[in-house]
């Protein structure tokens, strides 16, 4: 292994914060570049350097790369809805800066790097549970723009690198003032403020709901891995999905959550959302058979922890 100092982009969002916690927490320096648009600063820790900028700016990444011998790639537009609505912007920031930075990053020296990629480049699934064998088919320009990245990442034969596909996570810390906010925050903050719950279609659709904290320990795994092995490593150009394989119906997490609090929600019924899919749901062997990861969150306390 070479240096202690892991640059993470967008290190001020919902993934990004615990995983900067993690990281300090064995040990590792951090440098996180973040231009706060739906972040928020870390401060007072000796050991984070904070660079509040933008990743599509090549001043901003170099600076922010200096001393750095690890890289994991969050700083993205994670909101489907801003993508569709901003392709050059999506285009920009999810692509460019994505293939840009995992290129001066290699040149910087930097060792291993991962990136934060999605289901979302599965499109429609063909069959279920998803494995990597799926098809990729992304559906709009948050999907394309992912996959032009995940592409770059994966395809590096010079250092240690991997892309890890997130399911659904939810956890505390996602923004909840957001209407892209993950349906199982928004419907915790609307039971602790004993409002009703709208529900997309009939609730008969599924999703493959991972913990952060199975998420972060994912992403520090694969990163100790490419560390120490580079490309040697099981996990290196690999695309691997990160889900918990422990699918529900969006009825069920409301049953769920209504067990956990006591009560039973109130619920209102409105059309299905455009594009939405219907069922998704994952399987994580490949990054069990690698590295001996899978979640390790029960469901039910994951949902205890959010409403807590
Ligand atoms: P988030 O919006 O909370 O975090 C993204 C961070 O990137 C924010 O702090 C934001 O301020 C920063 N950022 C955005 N544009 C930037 C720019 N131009 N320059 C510098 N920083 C910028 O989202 P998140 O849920 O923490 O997602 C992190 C990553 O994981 C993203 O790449 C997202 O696409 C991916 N992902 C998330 C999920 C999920 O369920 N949350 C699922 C699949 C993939
Ligand atoms: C998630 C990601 C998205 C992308 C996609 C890949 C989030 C926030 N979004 O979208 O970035 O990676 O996966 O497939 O993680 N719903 C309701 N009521 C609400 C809110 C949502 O019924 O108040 C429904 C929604 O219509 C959908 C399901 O809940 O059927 C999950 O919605 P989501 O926005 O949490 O996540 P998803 O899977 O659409």
């Amino acid at each position: 292994m070479g240096g202690n100092r892991v640059l993470v982009t967008g290190g001020g969002g919902f993934i990004g914060r615990h995983l900067v916690k993690l990281l300090l927490s064995k040990g590792r320096m951090v440098t996180v570049l973040d231009d706060l648009s739906t972040g928020q600063i870390i401060d007072g820790d000796p050991n984070v350097r904070f660079i509040v900028g933008d990743v599509a700016d090549p001043v901003f990444r170099s600076e922010a790369l200096e001393d750095c011998s690890a890289l994991i790639h969050l700083a993205a537009i994670a909101s489907v809805p801003r993508c569709e609505g901003d392709p050059s912007l999506s285009e920009r920031v999810n692509q460019r800066a994505a293939i840009n930075l995992f290129d001066e990053a290699a040149k910087a020296g930097v060792v291993a790097m991962v990136h934060a990629s999605t289901s979302a480049l599965y499109g429609m699934p063909e069959f279920l549970p998803i494995s990597e064998s799926h098809p990729i088919a992304p559906i709009g320009v948050y999907g394309l723009d992912k996959q032009a990245a995940e592409s770059a990442i994966i395809g590096r034969v010079d250092v240690g690198a991997c892309a890890l596909r997130l399911f659904n996570v939810y956890g505390i810390g996602q923004p909840i003032d957001s209407p892209y906010s993950g349906v199982l925050t928004i419907f915790s903050e609307r039971l602790r403020n004993q409002e009703s719950l709208t529900v997309f279609g009939d609730g008969s659709q599924t999703r493959d709901f991972v913990h952060i904290s199975d998420v972060v320990q994912a992403f520090a795994m694969v990163l100790e891995s490419l560390e120490q092995e580079g490309t040697e490593s099981p996990v290196h150009a690999k695309a691997l999905n990160v889900c918990s394989g422990q699918t529900r119906t969006l009825l069920e997490t409301i049953e769920a959550f209504g067990d956990v609090i006591g009560i039973s929600p109130i619920v209102r019924f409105n059309p299905p959302r455009e594009g939405d899919i219907l069922h998704s749901s994952g399987t994580s062997e490949a990054l069990m058979d690698a590295l001996g990861w899978s979640a390790q969150m029960n469901f039910t306390d994951g949902l205890r922890s959010l409403v807590s």
